[in-house]
This record gives C-alpha cells, sequence and structure tokens, in this order.
C-alpha cells in the first residue's frame, strides 16, 4: 500500500546521509527494513561501512543484504544510527518499542555521534501516548513491577505473541501501558526507571538530531 511505498522511500533516503567509513547503528522496524536492503546496494557497488545490529530481526535482514557487522562492545562509538519510531512529536521525542527492540535500539542509538529516524507521516503526532508506551520489565515477579507501574495511571498489559508471553532479545517481558496522553514526557520516564524492576521504556528523549518523514510527494527532512 501507500504507506509502505512511504516506508521505502524515507528508508532509503536515509542512506544518502551514510559515508565511505562509517560505523553505523542499525535501528529495527519495516521502514529500517528498506534501509537495510538499500544499504546492501550501496555496499555491494563499493561503500565501506560496518553496522551494530538493534535486534537479532536486523541482524538476520543484515546478513541477508551483505551489510557487514560488528558488536557495540567492539564498535563503542558510532558515527550514525538510522531507526524508526512508532510517534515522533514536536520536540523531536519518540515513542519506540513497538516491535519489542526497545532496549538495544536505545543503547544503540545512544552510542551514536547522530541519529537519524525514519517515519511514514502517520508517525508525526503533537503529543506522544497516543500509542501505547513499551516498557521493558524484569520478568521475576513481573505482576508486582506491572501494579508500581499502574500507579502512574496507565494499563499496563503484558505483550503476547501468538498466544505466548513475548521475550525480547534480553530475555525480558514488555507491558505495553496504556496512557490517555502523556503530557510530561521526560518527566514520565524518569518516574518509570526509578520503579523496581523496570529495564527501559520506550520514551526515547533528546535522542533524535533529524527526522525523515516520507509522505505523498517525496521525503521531509525536518531539523529540530
Ligand atoms: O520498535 C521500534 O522501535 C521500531 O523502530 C518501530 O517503532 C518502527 O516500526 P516501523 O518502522 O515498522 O513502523
Amino acid at each position: 500500500g501507500n504507506a509502505d511505498l512511504r516506508k521505502k522511500a524515507v528508508g532509503e533516503k536515509a542512506v544518502e546521509y551514510v559515508k565511505d567509513g562509517m560505523v553505523l547503528g542499525l535501528g529495527s522496524g519495516s521502514t529500517v527494513y528498506w534501509m537495510l536492503k538499500k544499504l546492501g546496494e550501496r555496499v555491494n557497488e563499493g561503500l565501506t561501512i560496518k553496522g551494530v545490529p538493534s535486534s537479532l530481526r536486523t541482524e538476520g535482514w543484515a546478513n541477508e543484504f551483505g551489510v557487514p557487522l560488528v558488536t557495540l562492545s567492539e564498535a563503542r562509538r558510532l558515527d550514525l544510527a538510522i531507526d524508526g519510531a512508532d510517534e515522533v512529536d514536536p520536540d523531536f521525542n519518540l515513542t519506540k518499542g513497538g516491535g519489542g527492540s526497545l532496549l538495544r535500539e536505545k543503547l544503540v542509538n545512544n552510542a551514536a555521534n547522530r541519529l537519524i529516524i525514519v517515519v511514514d507521516e502517520s508517525k508525526l503526532v503533537q503529543r506522544l501516548g497516543a500509542f501505547p508506551l513499551p516498557v521493558e520489565i524484569v520478568p521475576f515477579g513481573w505482576e508486582n513491577t506491572a501494579a508500581k507501574i499502574a500507579k502512574l495511571q496507565c494499563l499496563p498489559k503484558l505483550r503476547k505473541k501468538d498466544n505466548e508471553i513475548f521475550v525480547t532479545n534480553n530475555g525480558n517481558y514488555i507491558v505495553d501501558c496504556e496512557f490517555s496522553e502523556i503530557t510530561d514526557p521526560v518527566g514520565l520516564h524518569q518516574s518509570l526507571k526509578m520503579i523496581l524492576g523496570v529495564v527501559e521504556t520506550g520514551l526515547f528523549i533528546d535522542m533524535a538530531d533529524l527526522v525523515l518523514v516520507g509522505e505523498e510527494d517525496g521525503v521531509r527532512v525536518l531539523e529540530k
């Protein structure tokens, strides 16, 4: 459909920001799929780069497309990370984690000098929160952790996949938290991180440097 064409266009556009010799952060999700496919074509044409995958799914796509990989332990610092998002607000704060990779995505993106977000125009919002906020939690006694999260005026729902509890690449669970609206993303992120049993939140605050938006008639570049 049209959304997929817009994801393909914006994913491919991001590859224009990749320079020879860069060490990259490789995000996760269906928009990043198109970025990886294009990146593999450029590598095949002689581009010299290496990438740190932010999920096993991204690792598989990178191998399929011939994108050379390194671990974050080897790379330490990255020149540029390219990732998707579920929501982007006017301050470039993000909701992420729809694909369940938020912890490794945040670790990879945090290690990068520059972060480019690639989204279909439907992801742009005035306020975060319409998309249930993914929060990664420790499985041990998860019900107690979820109950503490609920006290922040939300409804945390344990993520399942094919009727099984979804387990992240890090062996943790995810609760998707339905807030009426998120008026203070910074404060909410801090409150969540203070809760015993919470590993990481899908709130990516003050991380994105550039947002590429796939629109009907092309790609719009938003700079903060
Ligand atoms: O899970 C994630 O954070 C992904 O980046 C996701 O938010 C973007 O998914 P999409 O590109 O498939 O819409």
